[in-house]
């Protein structure tokens, strides 16, 4: 194992409840009826990216097929506002780094591996978020940084994870990748990598069977993973050991 790839949203941070807000905050700033609860926005959460979200929700509303076309016609504009009010709120430290994952990134740097992000979301929300949530420094600990913007076919497709390796160097079979949705895992899967899923509370629902390994915290000393998990790892945190370890074992197990 040579990298340790990140997924954003849901993994570094419980960013979801932000991104749900900033989106029923632009619905009313612009006037539309619209209100996504915590529910539909778990069902919603299934499709990957903001603006093809809200053209999902737009393509299932009982109007006239003008107004839907008029409608689709507001999403980037909508998606703008979106995501500005969602900066504002993830500025005021709205979402919470995820326990261990501030201690994983420092022990993989302390390691010698290289580090990403990648994510579905833009980058102005990444760097937005890790300043706000990580301290700006943290910004620098990564060797690359990847978001929508930059590929075509966004997670399920590999496009992504298959940009970050070549920004790294390195091969796919030698990365590790960290996610927190059904989607993000058959990306990373479908490029080759070793992941490990690591649902949140929005994800929990969804299905992690193509994950190597199904963790629902990476644990800190202040909170440690549960009994059951902390005996089939041998250790009441994830750090790098175990995360090579359960690269070797997928790595053997693919050859
Ligand atoms: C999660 C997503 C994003 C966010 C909303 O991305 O699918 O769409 O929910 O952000 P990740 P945008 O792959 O990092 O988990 O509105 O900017 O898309
Ligand atoms: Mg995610």
């Amino acid at each position: 194992m040579q990298a340790l790839i990140f997924d954003v949203d849901g993994t570094i941070a419980d960013t979801e409840e932000v991104h749900r807000q900033a989106f029923n905050a632009a619905f009313l700033e612009m006037e539309l009826w619209w209100n996504w609860g915590a529910s539909e926005y778990m069902e919603l959460l299934k499709i990957s990216g903001g603006p093809a979200r809200i053209e999902h929700y737009v393509a299932g509303l009982g109007v006239a097929a003008a107004e839907k076309r008029r409608l689709l016609g507001l999403v980037p504009g909508i998606h703008r506002v979106k995501t500005r009010i969602y900066h504002e709120l993830i500025s005021g430290g709205r979402a919470a780094a995820r326990p261990g994952v501030m201690r994983l990134i420092r022990e993989a740097r302390e390691a010698g591996l290289k580090l990403a992000l990648a994510s579905t979301s833009s980058t102005s929300n990444i760097e937005a978020l890790v300043s706000s949530s990580f301290g700006g420094k943290l910004l620098g600990d990564f060797d690359a940084i990847a978001s929508a913007d930059e590929v075509s076919h966004k997670k399920p497709a590999p496009d992504l994870y298959l940009r970050i390796a070549a920004q790294l160097r390195v091969a796919p079979a030698d990365c590790l990748v960290i996610e927190d949705s059904e989607n993000g895992v058959r990306a990373a899967k479908a490029a080759g990598m070793t992941v490990v899923a690591t649902p949140s509370r929005w994800t929990a629902t969804q299905d992690f069977s193509a994950a190597d390994q199904v963790l629902y915290s990476l644990g800190d000393p202040g909170a440690p993973l549960d009994a059951v998990t902390a005996k089939s790892l041998g250790a009441t945190e994830v750090g790098v050991g175990q995360l090579r370890a359960l690269h070797a074992a997928r790595t053997a197990h693919a050859a």
